[in-house]
């Protein structure tokens, strides 16, 4: 038997072996049947995809897939209809609370949620978003905070950091000019309509683990009837922060967790900030 040959039969064998312990009794992963199987359109690194998981897992595993619907506006994750597989509605950019909720008060027995980017929700969106949670629509909000607006290339978000950079901001966010950042999720936690507001983030396993399990009350509050859920993440956006994925989870734990401190703002045990 030549080198070349010997060679081949050994990475058969491999193969083989590893072949074997593809079985369905190894999985340890799979993908959620909410999740389309899409290739996204995120970049490498953005946390949009890793949210949209979570929120397919939480609907698998509350058996609703059938009874939800997510409405998302513009911003990267204009396309969130792709990927998940539930009924889905477009907004209007900034809107998405307020069809949200005509959408549940026609049909109150269906989970709704909007999935919506700070440049959208905590901007454009400003006067909806407040004034849905101010009502208490019985709804979750799921609020991407990347501290800037994203699809359009990285304009000022009001969540950008005091002294960041991005294409409106060139020399770096003033306060003084720009006004400071707008932490809405604070905001929107002293309004009496909110029941359950809190702060996560999918830049390390625990804390996605933690962000799923806001999702997952988020819809249980909403199946008893408590009034607006509330569940910010902050996330990341490597390619408008001009950072790598690595560099852009860095800056969020160094830069932006300081800013916005995790963790939950309002509960049914603890209604006062
Ligand atoms: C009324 C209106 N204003 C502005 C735009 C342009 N626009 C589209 S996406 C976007 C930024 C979205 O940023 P954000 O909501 O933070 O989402 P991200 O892309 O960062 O996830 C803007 C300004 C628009 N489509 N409609
Ligand atoms: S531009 Fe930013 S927010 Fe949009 S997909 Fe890329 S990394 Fe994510
Ligand atoms: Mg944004």
């Amino acid at each position: 038997m030549n080198e070349k040959t010997m060679l081949d039969d050994e990475h058969y064998e491999n193969v083989l072996r590893e072949e074997s312990i593809c079985t369905t009794e190894n999985l340890v992963y799979e993908r959620p049947e909410t999740l389309l199987d899409t290739p996204l359109h995120y970049c490498p690194g953005c946390g949009h995809g890793v949210v949209h998981r979570l929120i397919a897992e939480v609907i698998d595993e509350l058996g609703i897939q059938e009874q939800t619907i997510g409405v998302a506006p513009v911003g990267c994750a204009v396309f969130a209809y792709n990927y998940l597989n539930i009924d889905m509605s477009e907004a209007a950019h900034g809107r998405a609370s307020a069809v949200a909720t005509g959408i549940k008060r026609v049909m109150p027995e269906k989970y709704v949620f909007s999935y919506q980017g700070d440049g959208d929700l905590a901007a454009i969106g400003t006067a909806e978003t407040i004034h849905t949670c101010n009502r208490g629509e019985n709804l979750l909000i799921i609020f991407i905070n990347n501290g800037i607006y994203g699809m359009t290339g990285g304009q000022m978000a009001p969540t950008t950091l005091p002294g960041m950079k991005s294409t409106t901001s060139p020399f770096g966010r003033n306060v003084k000019s720009m006004g400071a950042p707008l932490k809405i999720t604070d905001l929107v936690a002293q309004l009496p309509g909110t029941y359950y507001v809190t702060r996560q983030s999918v830049h390390k396993p625990a804390n996605v683990r933690k962000t799923k399990k806001a999702i997952l009350k988020g819809f249980q509050y909403q199946k008893e009837d408590k009034g607006t859920c509330f569940v910010e993440v902050v996330s990341n956006c490597p390619s408008n922060w001009k950072m790598t994925p690595l560099e852009s989870n860095k800056f969020l734990e160094d830069q932006m967790l300081p800013f916005y401190p995790l963790g939950d703002l309002k509960t049914p045990e603890r209604k006062e900030n």
